[in-house]
């Protein structure tokens, strides 16, 4: 048997798409998988799959998947499980805009929430500034500090664009954010290659085609992929504790030893350190606001 090494990067029923050495190849799965890090629940091979192939048949059967370093999941709209979206995701870049669209604080928490119970790195993005640093300055001084990455960009003027094409070689990397925040158009500048539709008009009905499908991994000509997710507000947030989400916020995290009840929830009960340290200024209040409005969703 010989066998070769790709990514998937697409999915046709049961047809797939998997890179082989930057070359596509359209392949099928054999029956018998054999899932080396354990069979997941839904079986099923998705977006960012390491695979073995056997060539030795003529159009290529998939054989083997290679065990998952982390995977991404959205809550299915029609079954009560979650639903794997893409595996071996390294990291997220979380786009917004300086403005228009307005930067929404609560959201970019939520993603990094989202990165951190999903074990992908968060890099935070700020496109747009040809148009004025906004509100984006003060939050590098909130994120800075918290050990996030900031980076400040245009990519109409291809301003701070070098940060962004280190990151990805070799890497798979998850370009979210809301809608009209440029993510389309930061791949295209950092790739002309993938010539991909600016302006958010396959967004407004991305919406439900994106609930049906799974995200495409675009192959970089210098090694990685990338995907470009219309959306994924909800990514991997449900199911959790509250100690997961407390897990999530650094600041918060750091803090819990100065609670007087070991579950205090940081809401409500007397001599909380995390409220003390929002009352001081220590930790920032709307990052705050975002742990109050998750812990509700998640109570
Ligand atoms: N001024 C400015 N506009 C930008 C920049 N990047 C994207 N845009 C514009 O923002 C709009 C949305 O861009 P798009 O890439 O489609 O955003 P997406 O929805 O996040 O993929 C388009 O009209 C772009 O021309 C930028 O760096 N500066
Ligand atoms: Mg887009
Ligand atoms: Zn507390």
């Amino acid at each position: 048997m010989e066998l070769i090494e790709g990514t998937v990067i697409a999915r046709h029923g049961a047809l797939i798409r998997v890179q082989v050495d930057n070359r596509p190849l359209l392949v099928t799965a054999r029956r018998n998988l054999v899932w080396e890090g354990g069979a997941p629940e839904a079986s099923k091979i998705v977006v960012g799959d390491l695979v073995s192939i056997d060539r030795s048949k003529s159009d290529g059967v998939i054989v083997a998947v290679r065990e998952r370093s982390s995977f991404l999941t959205r809550r299915a709209v029609d079954s009560p499980r979650p639903q794997v979206l893409a595996a071996n995701v390294d990291q997220a870049l979380l786009v917004f805009a300086t403005k228009a669209p307005e930067p929404k604080q609560g959201l970019l928490d939520r993603f990094l929430v989202a990165c951190h119970l999903a074990d992908i790195t968060p890099v935070i993005v700020f496109n747009k500034i040809d148009q004025g640093a906004g509100k984006t300055k003060a939050w590098a001084a909130i994120y800075g500090p918290l050990d996030y990455a900031v980076l400040q960009v245009s990519a109409r003027s291809a301003w701070g664009l070098g940060q962004i094409k280190r990151l990805l070689p070799g890497r798979t990397t998850l370009f979210c954010g809301p809608s009209g925040a440029g993510k389309s158009s930061l791949l295209n500048a950092v790739y002309p290659g993938f010539k991909l539709r600016v302006g958010g008009l396959s967004e407004a009905t991305g919406k439900g085609r994106h609930t049906t499908t799974l995200a495409e991994l675009m192959p970089l000509p210098f090694g990685g992929f990338v995907v470009d997710t219309p959306g994924l507000k909800e990514f991997g947030l449900w199911d959790i504790s509250s100690e997961e989400l407390q897990s999530a916020f650094p600041e918060i995290a750091d803090n819990l030893g100065n609670c007087r009840f070991s579950n205090c929830s940081h809401v409500h009960e007397p001599q909380c350190g995390v409220r003390d340290a929002v009352e001081d200024g220590l930790i920032d209040r709307g990052r705050y606001r975002s742990y109050c409005q998750l812990l509700e969703e998640i109570d």
